[in-house]
């Protein structure tokens, strides 16, 4: 088969530049611009996921499929409909020039009536990737297990009630851990979209999270056993489908990878949207994570500030994403990470090309705030002032308390005798968000001119 998915496009989307009026042309993306030292597409290795883009028909909870998309027809035999969906996704990768996709078992291969025909069914898929990949060249970012669609987890996973269940979950993210080990993928995540609670009154926390402590040590000792050397990660969510999650947020994942000697084994692939429903700018999740030790990866999209569900739309503000980047790139930029599109089209985008204009907004949205995040880090500015709040701790005051050399009691005479009396200083929060928005206005009008540099 090859059919022409997206007729509207014809080749690769061209760089046109910030004056190019052609909406299916990068404005700021350009894969090989230079950027601190290394070119823009191994800074942003940017993924687009099976789900939303390609396995979903713009159903909500209250009205089926919007979308034209032939690959998605149901009267279509399971595995033929599967091939077109592959060809339709690897059509538009490649169009698109992204270097990397996502995907989890069930977006690639339908789920047979036992286990053993689901595992064919992935088996099978994985081939035709394998060749779509080695045709293209575009590369797993991650591969990842659905562990919450089948009614089998609607309790959970690794924290449902029943073992068996535990056990199912187990043998799928098993198979889906060694794929993505096959397929050569970075990373393998694990978003825990069932594991917490809808109601406390039929719940045990205490072996809930047992149960889900045990789950991770076993992927984390089979990714070992394989020799599997990318990273496995985990995706907080704090709620949706459950009422309650227990991968809250980073730090809620870290309390409990610590509390349970998980520590080193996993990091967290975040998500923007997952971020302001935790109550948390996706600036914080990144700059905690990182503070951690544990950020890894990013799902990048965006929520409605006035619905309080994942909404899932691509990310189209570059002052919020700056912010995000700036942390990241402070932190020594990504490695096997990367910025995925968890990110989904609206209902009423039903045409195929509305799939492209999606995607190139977001990438020239990563795009302008790696530049501006760049600009920040190049200029120096907010890490000086940064340093400089903070320089009495270099001083012998400031090294003793920390050295642990000092005692309530000496610190207390110090202050009774007035040797120390602190005066207020300027946290210049105003003077740092200018220099935030100089280096955004800043690739504004480097991009006018045209600069490439
Ligand atoms: C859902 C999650 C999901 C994960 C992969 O909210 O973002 O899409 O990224 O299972
Ligand atoms: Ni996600
Ligand atoms: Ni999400």
């Amino acid at each position: 088969m090859s059919q022409d998915f997206f007729p509207d496009v014809q080749g690769r989307i061209p760089f046109g530049g910030i004056g190019s009026d052609d909406p299916l042309a990068f404005k700021v993306y350009q894969p090989d611009r230079f950027v601190l030292g290394k070119p823009m597409e191994d800074h942003l290795r940017i993924a687009v996921c099976c789900w939303h883009s390609f396995n979903w028909p713009g159903s909500d909870v209250f009205g089926m499929g919007t979308f034209d998309r032939p690959w998605l027809d149901p009267r279509l035999d399971p595995l033929i409909a599967a091939r077109a969906k592959a060809e339709a996704a690897f059509e538009f990768f490649d169009k698109l020039g992204v270097p990397f996709f996502c995907f989890h078992d069930r977006d690639v291969a339908p789920e047979g009536r036992t286990f053993a025909e689901s595992t064919t069914n992935l088996l099978t898929m994985v081939d035709e990737l394998e060749a779509h990949m080695q045709r293209t060249g575009v590369r797993l970012l991650w591969g990842t297990a659905n562990l919450f669609s089948h009614p089998r987890y609607a309790a959970g996973a690794a924290t449902n009630p029943d073992p068996e269940v535990f056990a199912y979950a187990a043998a799928q993210v098993k198979t889906m851990l060694e794929v993505t080990h096959r397929l050569g993928g970075s990373s393998y995540v694990m978003w825990g979209g069932r594991e917490g609670y809808e109601t406390l009154l039929n719940t045990d926390l205490v072996r809930e999270e047992r149960q889900l402590a045990r789950f991770l040590g076993l992927v984390a000792e089979h990714k070992r056993r394989i020799g599997f050397k990318g990273t496995l990660l985990i995706e907080p969510k704090p709620q949706e489908p459950t009422k309650h999650q227990y991968d809250y947020d980073a730090a809620t994942v870290y309390g409990f990878l610590a509390r349970h000697d998980l520590e080193g084994e996993y990091r967290v692939n975040l998500e923007a949207n997952h971020a302001t429903l935790a109550g948390h700018s996706f600036h914080h999740e990144v700059a905690q994570a990182v503070a951690l030790g544990i950020f890894g990866s990013v799902d990048v999209n965006r929520g409605d500030y006035q619905n309080g569900w994942d909404t899932d739309q691509f990310p189209n503000s570059v002052d919020e994403l700056s912010l995000a980047v700036y942390e990241i790139l402070r932190a020594g930029g990504l490695t096997d990470g990367g910025f995925n599109f968890d990110a989904k089209l609206r209902r009423q985008s039903v045409d195929r090309t509305d799939l492209f204009h999606a995607h190139i907004g977001g990438m020239d949205t990563l795009a302008r705030a790696l530049l501006a995040a760049a600009t920040m880090v190049e200029q120096g500015e907010i890490e000086r002032l940064r340093e400089q709040r903070y320089a009495g701790w270099a001083g012998d005051l400031g090294k003793s308390i920390l050295a642990k050399d000092t005692l309530l009691e000496l610190l207390a005479g110090r202050v009774a005798t007035g040797e120390i009396d602190p005066s207020p200083r300027s946290g210049r929060q105003e003077l740092l968000e200018n220099l935030v928005n100089r280096a955004i206005w800043e690739v504004d009008s480097a991009t006018d001119h045209g600069d490439t540099d």
